[in-house]
């Protein structure tokens, strides 16, 4: 499952009652105050999927970390819950892999949510430089996702990411460019209950 050096597949990492359990959390956390939100990028268009940051706040506008959602409503971003971050540790730990996650966003995909090709490189220099992990967990619809290289232009390789999945990307891989092209509609384990998809990716700032 190490698909290339420091990019980590683990399929169905999560178990269905595991699943289903991290599925509440992200839906109650979603529908509270400085829940989901439909972000509006530098250039005016609307992303094609609803965020909610937990621990920083990612602005769509300058693309860096801050306490409060000065791109939306200027409301603080909640907390990272110990129960939300210890998903992420335990596939760390898992992997031997050194991470103190500090943010989680979450992501709603509605079934025609798509990500363009894109690098996460707005934590901190030293956390980048370090190839210090971030560690994806997918849950519902399975997403046809590009992982590419460290330029845009490089060739990029298809993966399914289907529910209780986890993606990690460390080292030469934490700058890679990756993006999601579309949902399988459909494909959700029926006992989630869910339409779409949820993915939360865990960061170190
Ligand atoms: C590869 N999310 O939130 S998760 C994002 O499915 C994001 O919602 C996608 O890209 C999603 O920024 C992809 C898998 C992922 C996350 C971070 C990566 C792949 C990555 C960082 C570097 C390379
Ligand atoms: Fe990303």
């Amino acid at each position: 499952m190490e698909l290339e050096p420091g990019t980590f597949h683990l399929s169905r990492w999560l178990a269905p009652d595991r699943q289903e359990a991290l599925v509440g959390r992200c839906l109650e956390i979603g529908a509270g105050p400085a829940g989901f939100y439909r972000p509006t990028v530098r250039g005016g268009g609307q992303m094609r999927i609803d965020m909610v940051c937990l621990g920083r706040h990612w602005n769509a506008k300058t693309y860096r970390y801050e306490t409060h959602r000065t791109d939306h409503d200027g409301l603080p971003a909640p907390p990272l819950p110990a129960d939300l971050a210890a998903y992420a540790r335990a596939v760390t730990d898992h992997l031997g892999l050194a991470f103190e996650p500090d943010i989680c966003i979450l992501n709603r995909y509605p079934a025609d949510g798509r990500l363009g090709l894109h690098q996460d490189k707005d934590e901190r220099p030293e956390t980048l430089a370090a190839g210090v992990p971030i560690v994806s967990l997918s849950l519902g619809d399975t997403a046809r996702f590009l992982l590419g290289g460290l330029r845009r232009r490089d060739p990029v390789r298809t993966l399914l990411l289907g529910s209780g999945d986890a993606l990690v990307l460390a080292g030469p891989s934490r700058l890679r460019y990756h993006g999601v092209v579309r949902l399988l509609p459909g494909t959700a384990p029926p006992t989630l209950g869910i339409q779409g998809r949820l993915n939360l990716t865990y960061r170190q700032y």
